[in-house]
């Protein structure tokens, strides 16, 4: 008889940080739900969960390593793996110069335990400048106005929704996306509760989502304008008078020359380029100051857009002005029992801006990364530093960065490609080798990075639930292995006692994480009493440690321990925003901007092998306004076909009031189905990739990171052309 047997863990696939239970009867799942003794979570899951079954059990994912002939791909042993990479990656770098090696690391490596702690020493084996990842088409504002103004490029504040009277949302949807930076798992139930105790929600976005419409009010806003709404709301909060940063009066500086920036943008000038009134930025902004508790949070839609970095300081500034910083029910920030930012701080790291630049854009480097919106052009431009050599580690750029299609073409010109990743989809087609990993319920995880944007502080360590098939290998596994070939270490030599990361596994770093952290055994202020592994692994379900806490001054990097709240560089770039206001917005050939969508059922570009999480109608659809459909004579079903400077889709339309007027929105992650993926459910229901309509050029040029919103196209309806003519073309 198969015995039936519970296990409890972590979802790990986006950053909800959900418990689940998982069911089994022998090695057969029989069910997959939310745990409800989850101290976090408290139950909640969404139909992602249930699909970590068909990842584990997906035909189409890779198990070994594989090795691309002229026709297919050959099973090949993980050492001539890795020997071949290795031989190669010095091949290129002796010939070529260090630089000729890049390399782009992918979402779900935050999302990955033994990823976060041996990637950084692999990358830095590589000695390359080219390092990419998908920081740069996501967060990197918030990283740049955290490092500017609390000196740590990971101490993001994140809203306290369970304590707060009033949550202000610009470009978020938690209610399909569970919440980013901002981990919030149930965010659903948080949102609900801010109304039951007489709270406010306010959503500011082209689109009236999901989260919109359960929201108390929602004002479309155009596509990349809100740097003019924040400095507006500020211009109010300064002419009334109603500046209180409370505690932290004596904490900030830069207040005057806040002041005098935000002098010229009266909520009357801004009005027409945002559409949003001057009365109502103006009652926003009262009722902001006037709530008991108020927080402002900002995530996708004013993080990858052209003034994303202005965005992300404003929306700190008002926080800060207002009293509702560092306080319950304002921005806070958490305190994790592996406290990665103190831990990174204590080796003296910070992050740094600025300090190289791409060869051909000459794009700033932030913490050591150039925005991947360069990477296509730096491995196409001929000359010194030119990439030769890529590795991918868990990321699928052909469908996630701006220009997919040009770094599509890009990718079949390398001289060699490597791929750290399950599947052979878009991007890893191309890759000459290709080192699977284990995936999901083969490991075991412990959440290092969404504890440090976690709404409450928790802390759960999850067991693997498989054994993995036999010779495969972790993630950190392949990454130690290629480290040590690359830095020269004899298999099984004795590490230096320094090295952590050659000495000890990824469950004994953990440990050492958890007692020398704030709730630990040895640094905490629990000592002797504190966390240790053995004792989180005593609590299946995970331990609740509290609310988020005031932290400030103590815990602030800056060197004056003081809160720069006008930071240079983003009062430069004022001048850039101002200039909008001078921009005729239809005046061009592209009358339509669009903008992304997020979908339940899709993780960025990467579960679409899960027949339960495809089945049901198109969701790769083009959402427009009735008013522009009817202006190009569409209709429900109907093909259009989108063009933006650098290309064009097809695609069914989707007729919307939810949809601002002159803005449109196609999700992003499809455009499977290319020659040589091997997806077989994904490839049957392709849709298009928005980023072969998003334009590499477009960047937030403070930070460089992607402008994937506000893109100017045109749409009109797909005519197919007469048989004759497709015959003589
Ligand atoms: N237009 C537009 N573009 C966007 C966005 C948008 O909103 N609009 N969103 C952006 C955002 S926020 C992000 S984060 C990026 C994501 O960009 P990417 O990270 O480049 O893309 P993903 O689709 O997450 O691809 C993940 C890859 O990791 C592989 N993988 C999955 N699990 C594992 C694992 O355990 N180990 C390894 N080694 N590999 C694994 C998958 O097979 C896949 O190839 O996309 C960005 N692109
Ligand atoms: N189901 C699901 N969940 C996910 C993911 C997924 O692919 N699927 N991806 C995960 C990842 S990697 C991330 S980073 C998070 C992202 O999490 P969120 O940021 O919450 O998700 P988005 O849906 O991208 O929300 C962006 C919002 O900005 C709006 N927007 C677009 N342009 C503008 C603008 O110019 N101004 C304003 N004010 N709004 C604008 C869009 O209409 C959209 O509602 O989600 C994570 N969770
Ligand atoms: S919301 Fe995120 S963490 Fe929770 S079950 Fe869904 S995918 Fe997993
Ligand atoms: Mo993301």
């Amino acid at each position: 008889m198969p015995e039936k047997r519970t296990h409890y863990r972590t979802c790990n696939l986006c950053e909800a940080m959900c418990g689940i239970v998982i069911t089994l009867d022998g090695d057969q799942i029989t069910a997959i739900r939310g745990d409800k003794d989850d101290p976090f979570s408290q139950g909640h899951i969404c139909p992602k969960a249930t699909a970590l079954q068909d990842i584990h059990a997906d035909p189409d994912r890779l198990r070994h390593p594989v090795r691309r002939t002229a026709t297919s791909w050959q099973r090949i042993s993980w050492d001539d793996a890795f020997s071949e990479v290795v031989r190669q990656i010095q091949r290129i770098q002796s010939e070529c110069g260090r630089n000729a090696v890049a390399v782009y690391q992918g979402n779900p490596n935050v999302h990955n335990t033994g990823a976060m702690l041996y990637g950084a020493p692999f990358i830095r084996a590589l000695r390359t400048r080219n390092r990419f990842s998908a920081t740069s088409v996501d967060q990197l504002p918030h990283h740049l106005a955290a490092l500017t103004m609390f000196g740590h490029q990971l101490f993001i504040p994140v809203p306290d929704i369970d304590r707060t009277d009033y949550l202000l949302m610009l470009g978020a949807n938690p209610l399909v996306s569970n919440g980013s930076l901002m981990t919030a798992a149930g965010v659903d139930r948080r949102l609900k509760a801010i109304q039951a105790r007489g709270g406010k929600i306010v959503v500011i976005d082209p689109r009236c989502t999901e989260t919109a419409q359960k929201a108390d009010a929602h004002h479309f806003i155009r596509p990349g304008s809100d740097v003019l709404f924040l400095l507006a709301l500020l211009h109010v909060i300064f002419a009334e008078d109603w500046v209180t940063p409370a505690r932290l009066e004596t904490v900030v500086k830069g207040l005057e020359s806040v002041r005098h920036i935000v002098a010229p943008f009266a909520p009357a000038v801004v009005a027409d380029v945002t559409g949003i009134s001057a009365e109502t930025i103006h009652q926003i902004a009262a009722d902001f100051v006037t709530a008991p508790t108020a927080v402002f949070y900002g995530r996708m839609g004013v993080s990858t857009q052209q003034f994303g970095s202005l965005c992300h300081w404003l929306i700190n500034v008002l926080n800060i002005v207002t009293g509702n910083f560092d306080e319950p029910g304002g921005a806070m920030f958490p305190l994790p029992a592996i406290d990665i930012v103190g831990l990174q701080a204590m080796m003296g790291s910070f992050g740094n801006f600025d300090r190289y630049r791409s060869r051909v854009r000459e794009l700033p480097a932030f913490g050591g990364e150039l925005p991947v919106a360069a990477l296509a052009e730096e491995i196409t431009t001929p000359g010194g530093g030119q990439i030769k050599l890529l590795i991918t580690n868990a990321g699928n750029p052909v469908l996630s960065t701006s220009n997919g299609a040009q770094l599509d073409s890009a990718l079949a010109t390398l001289d060699f490609m490597v791929s750290i990743d399950i599947y052979i989809n878009e991007t890893t087609r191309h890759a000459d080798i290709i080192l699977p990993p284990t995936t999901g319920l083969e490991t075991e995880h412990y959440d290092l990075v969404f504890h440090n944007f976690a709404v409450r502080n928790s802390a759960k360590f999850s067991p693997a639930l498989f054994e993995p098939d036999e010779d495969t290998r972790h993630d950190w596994q392949i990454l130690r292995e290629l480290r040590d070939r690359l830095e020269g270490f004899e298999p099984g030599s004795k590490p230096h006692s320094a090295d952590i990361f050659r000495r000890f596994k990824p469950r004994q770093l953990l440990d050492l994480g958890l007692r020398f952290g704030p709730y630990g055994s040895r640094g905490g202020r629990q000592r002797g009493d504190g966390l240790t592994l053995f004792k989180l692994r005593q609590q299946p379900h995970g331990v609740d440690l509290g609310p988020l806490q005031p932290v400030l001054p103590q815990r602030l990097f800056t060197k004056d321990r003081m809160i720069d709240l006008a930071p240079g560089l983003f009062l430069e770039d004022v001048d850039r925003a101002a200039r909008l206001l001078e921009t005729q917005h239809s005046a061009d050939a592209f009358d339509l901007r669009l903008i992304g969508r997020r979908q339940l059922r899709s993780n960025n570009s990467w579960m679409h092998n899960s027949a339960r999480l495809v089945k049901g109608k198109n969701r790769c659809t083009l959402l427009i306004n009735p008013v522009d459909a009817r202006a190009r004579a569409l209709q429900n079903g109907d093909l259009a076909v989108v063009t933006s400077r650098i290309g064009s889709v097809t695609i069914e339309v989707e007729i919307s009031a939810d949809m601002m007027p002159g803005v449109v929105s196609v999700p992003h992650g499809w455009g499977h189905g290319r020659t040589g993926s091997r997806l077989r459910i994904a490839n049957e229901r392709p849709g298009v990739s928005v980023n072969d309509l998003t334009d590499e050029t477009l960047i937030d040029t403070l930070s460089g990171n992607a402008a994937l919103n506000g893109v100017p196209v045109h749409v009109t309806a797909f005519r197919p052309k007469a048989s004759s003519e497709v015959v003589n073309a």
